[in-house]
């Protein structure tokens, strides 16, 4: 069984993207942070981001004790090789992925966090910071849409880097993005899109949470976080 600390989010959906594609049991423990919960020391325990997603392995393929992962490209990369599915086995196309994922997890989803922080929830509409993050969100689009060309999944075969990379381009009207710019990424996105496994992860996603996880409340939990925040 693997315990899935999760709230629905892009980065929560990463996950249980993965997990409804394969037949591994799993159990949500829901993670509200938009009241506060990703603070409270048992998650704290796994998570020391106090970020969500996490995974608690009650059955790591090594034997012994629980395993727990935070870092949702950490996640992907355990659970992948735990299956031995959804990262290619052959040596070149195995890096190609790990390059995917961590582009992901260094650039994509960190930029279009931001693109959300300045278009959508920062107090005052800052237009340097809007256009930074709009500007960088299309280009890092263009990046993507360039790998897409001839290919039906990121490095071909559908794998964690597609997995990592679709939760972010869901939110593309938010970002202030035109798909049709980008038709080889419009392709995949619908590609994707359809897949029963990403069909059921969102469903699971609306089971747990409907409302905006940003709301009035919430901001005093999410924004204006330092050093403080973690050292108590
Ligand atoms: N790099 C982390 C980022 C995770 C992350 O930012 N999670 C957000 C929701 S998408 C969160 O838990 N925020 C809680 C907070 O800001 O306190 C990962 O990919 O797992």
């Amino acid at each position: 069984m693997i315990d899935l600390y999760y709230w629905p989010t892009p980065n929560g959906h990463k996950i249980t993207i993965f997990l409804e594609e394969t037949s591994l049991d799993y159990q949500i423990k829901p993670v509200n942070i938009g009241r506060g919960e990703q603070f409270e020391e048992s998650f704290l325990k796994i998570a020391p981001n106090n970020r969500m997603p996490a995974i608690v392995d009650q059955n790591p393929s090594s034997g012994g004790s629980a395993i727990s992962v935070f870092e949702s490209g950490a996640i992907l990369l355990y659970l992948a090789e735990k299956v031995q599915s959804f990262i290619p086995s052959d040596l070149r196309k195995r890096v190609q992925t790990l390059e995917w994922l961590f582009w992901q997890m260094g650039g994509l989803g960190p930029m279009l966090g931001q693109n959300h922080h300045f278009v959508s929830y920062a107090p005052e509409k800052l237009p340097y910071a809007i256009s930074r993050y709009v500007n960088e969100t299309a280009r890092l689009y263009a990046v993507l849409d360039k790998q897409l060309q001839g290919r039906e999944f990121i490095v071909g075969e559908y794998s964690i880097a597609d997995m990592a990379c679709y939760p972010w381009i869901v939110l593309y009207e938010r970002q202030q993005q035109d798909l049709n710019n980008f038709p080889n990424l419009k392709r995949w996105f619908h590609r994707i899109r359809e897949r029963d496994a990403v069909v059921r992860a969102y469903e699971k996603g609306k089971a747990i949470n409907t409302k905006p996880t940003v709301d009035e409340e919430s901001k005093k939990f999410l924004f204006g976080q330092d050093a403080k925040t973690v050292k108590g």
